[in-house]
């Protein structure tokens, strides 16, 4: 019995996304493909558990050996991120994570101060179409000309706005976070310290991006981007600052935790900690860095020139198109990227004058630096030769070929 032959309605589209994902090239910066082993998990009878509380104090009986697999993966993520003092693995999300840390942080009206939307930001670091912008005063920092965080003018700004909160992270930006400085202003101005790392945990895990245990008082981040993980968040905190966060995350923010998530976020957290993660990250970047120096060849801009991480954020202010019309003919020809708003964006976010692409997932399947340039190429031929439609169509056939020769490996 499976629900091939109980639900055929459901296993269609089910089975065609399996389809698409094997056969399309995934661009999207946030999304990678989990092991047999996270599937396995997250298929599990854990499922069946409830479980509010945390291990040793659940509100519930029969949790003794989900107890166990909550301690595994708590054990591995703080051994996954050196410097790292207490974890909570049971926010569903990063926007779960993010929103207990600032009950946990933060009185209603107070305000934070984060990265704006368009300059690379996160919904969660106070739009005010999210809870963190109707439940705080929010105020923002954007990047500079050249697509950098400049630390004077978020010094300047939080010396006038007084932040009771100091978010950093993002989820389009190209360029390392300093983590140290933020620490400084934050001090200067008597704020807490927050570090999103949903996009870059992965390259901070293998010590390949500038870490910010150390200097944030709190540090949120997925598990499904570059961590590789089952989608689910987690939240770290100062040993001191764990009792509020855990509250914060039940009874604050959520109900029961998801236990067979949290058990494939512990599988999750023990391939990261193999040698074979630190170079498959070591490879994200290669073919980041590929990827970038090939589409500026042929004349794309990226923001703030290139990269430093798996992404890079394409700029089509001067393009005769928009970012909605690149993603739709790119997907045409099977790569899937996202639309994106840029910088000093004119456009609504429904239809964006940029691009985001990143590598976690296409180096999860096998491609390599020549692959990326040659990526990059195919992606440069749709869309300049997007009214072409025989051209679009050798290049949908190379595209599937060239992931043909990569399967995805779950
Ligand atoms: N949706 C995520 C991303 O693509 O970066 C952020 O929440």
């Amino acid at each position: 019995m499976s629900i091939e032959t109980n639900d055929p309605e459901l296993f269609q589209p089910m089975s065609a996304e399996c389809l698409r994902q094997q056969e399309d090239l995934e661009l999207i910066a946030s999304e990678n493909y989990v092991s047999a082993d996270v599937l396995e998990a997250l298929g599990s009878v854990l499922t069946n558990k409830y479980a509010e509380g945390l291990p040793g104090k659940r509100y519930y009986g029969g949790c003794q050996h989900v107890d166990v697999v909550e301690d595994i993966a708590r054990n591995r993520a703080l051994a996954l991120f050196a410097g790292s003092e207490g974890v909570n693995v049971q926010p569903h999300s990063g926007a779960q994570a993010n929103a207990a840390v600032y009950l946990a942080a933060l009185k209603a009206g107070d305000t934070i101060l984060g990265l704006d939307l368009s300059n690379g930001g996160h919904l969660t670091h106070g739009s005010p179409a999210n809870s963190s912008g109707k439940l705080y005063r929010a105020v923002h920092y954007k990047v500079n000309d050249e697509g950098r965080i400049d630390l004077d003018q978020v010094r300047d700004i939080a010396r006038r706005e007084r932040p009771r909160l100091l978010m950093t992270g993002a989820s389009a930006y190209p360029r390392h976070w300093d983590w140290a400085a933020f620490r400084s202003i934050a001090d200067e101005v008597g704020a807490v310290l927050v570090a999103d790392i949903a996009h870059v945990a992965g390259l901070v895990a293998a010590g390949l991006h500038p870490t910010p245990f150390g200097h944030c008082d709190y540090v949120t981040t997925t598990t499904h981007k570059t961590l590789r993980g089952p989608r689910g968040g987690m939240a770290f905190a100062r040993a001191d600052l764990m009792k509020g966060l855990n509250s914060a995350v039940f009874p604050g923010t959520q109900g029961g935790p998801l236990m067979h998530v949290i058990a494939a976020k512990a599988v999750a957290f023990r391939e990261a900690l193999a040698p074979a993660f630190t170079t498959y990250q070591a490879q994200v970047l290669t073919n980041a860095q590929a990827m970038a120096t090939r589409l500026t060849e042929r004349g794309f801009r990226l923001v703030s020139g290139g990269t430093d991480n798996h992404l890079m954020l394409i700029d089509l202010s001067d393009a005769p198109y928009s970012g909605k019309d690149a993603e739709a003919v790119l997907g045409s020809v099977g790569i899937t990227v996202n639309k994106n708003t840029v910088p000093n964006e004119k456009r609504s976010p429904f239809v964006t004058s940029g691009i985001r692409v990143g590598t976690p997932a296409m180096t999860t399947r096998g491609l390599t630096a020549v692959d990326a340039a040659r990526v990059a190429d195919l992606f440069a031929d749709a869309l300049e030769q997007r009214d072409d439609a025989e051209r679009l169509a050798d290049v949908r056939a190379e595209v599937h070929a060239l992931c043909g020769r990569h399967p995805v490996p779950a």
